[in-house]
């Protein structure tokens, strides 16, 4: 389940660099997924979290605290998982909206017809040409550019060719529409063995006091993986197995996160978060280590919480 998460969460940052940088061609499942990277940008907001990433322990402290009250909506001063629920849920639509907004907004106004883009004004302001004819395209250029059609063409619901604010949304953020399941799945470039689940989300690198030994999260997600991704059993996971890891029918990633929330700092197991708990995993909450990750979400602009 955490790798559920974690790889959602990339895909989700990694598409909206995707369309901020046409020419960077980052993988929209790749990159570092770390399991405290998530907490920290689950709970804060992608665009929050750079934000925080520039910040000294004390200063991270200071503004958690005054973030405690607000997230606090029955006024008892305690932070229960229904609150961290909401809250999650809260940051998460602020930024898809925000990043949503800001590249719609990019468009210039006369590519916008009667609150619609058409593909080849799209085209044609992400990759400079309407159609293709007479570009010299490197082979990553021309993947994206694939990649892009099918999106869209999935993304377009009504099927008129053009997108509208709404389905726009699901081009740039398809892990938060469920008929865009499909094309998500796609996109993760089919069959994935167990060394490469774990290479995906598990860098021995950010691990130099273990000396190599797997951390216990590692090998409980190799256990994940034989246990219940690999349904069929033949080591790898095919585009079903897929489907259902990454965007599983029904799950609460809010929930799921406010849950492991509570259980990690909840330290005199009450059941809720006191502001004292809160602030003592600030890193958890809050905090992040320095990875080519945390550089990529700092190109997204930080605005006030
Ligand atoms: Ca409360
Ligand atoms: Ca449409
Ligand atoms: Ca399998
Ligand atoms: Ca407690």
């Amino acid at each position: 389940m955490r790798s559920l998460l974690v790889v959602l969460l990339c895909g989700a940052v990694a598409l909206a660099e995707h369309h901020g940088d046409p020419l960077s061609d980052k993988d929209h499942f790749q990159g570092d997924k770390h399991d405290a990277k998530f907490d920290h940008d689950a709970f804060l907001g992608k665009d929050q979290a750079a934000e925080f990433d520039e910040l000294t322990p004390e200063k991270s402290k200071e503004k958690l605290a005054k973030l405690v009250p607000k997230m606090d909506s029955n006024g008892d001063g305690f932070i229960e998982e229904a609150e961290l629920k909401d809250h999650i849920n809260f940051m998460q639509k602020r930024y898809v909206n925000n990043d949503v907004e800001r590249t719609w907004k990019n468009y210039k106004s006369e590519k916008i017809v009667d609150g619609k883009i058409g593909w080849r004004d799209y085209r044609e302001m992400v990759y400079g040409s309407p159609d293709g004819v007479g570009q010299e395209l490197s082979p990553e250029y021309t993947k994206m550019i694939a990649r892009d059609e099918k999106r869209w063409a999935a993304a377009d619901y009504d099927s008129d060719g053009k997108m509208d604010r709404t389905e726009y949304g699901c081009f740039m953020h398809p892990e938060d529409c469920d008929h865009m399941r499909d094309i998500v799945v796609e996109e993760t470039d089919g069959v994935v063995d167990l060394e490469e689940y774990i290479g995906d989300m598990y860098r021995p690198s950010d691990y130099p006091e273990l000396n190599g030994k797997e951390p216990d999260w590692v090998q409980s997600e190799r256990e994940m993986f034989k246990e219940h991704r690999d349904k069929n059993a033949d080591g790898k996971l095919d585009k079903d197995e897929m489907r259902d890891w990454i965007m599983p029918v029904g799950f609460d990633h809010a929930d799921a996160e406010a849950k492991h929330l509570v259980a990690s700092a909840d330290d005199d197991k009450d059941g809720k978060l006191s502001a004292e708990e809160i602030i003592a995993h600030y890193d958890t909450f809050v905090g992040s280590q320095a990875t080519d990750y945390g550089e990529q979400l700092q190109k997204h602009d930080p605005s006030d919480l």
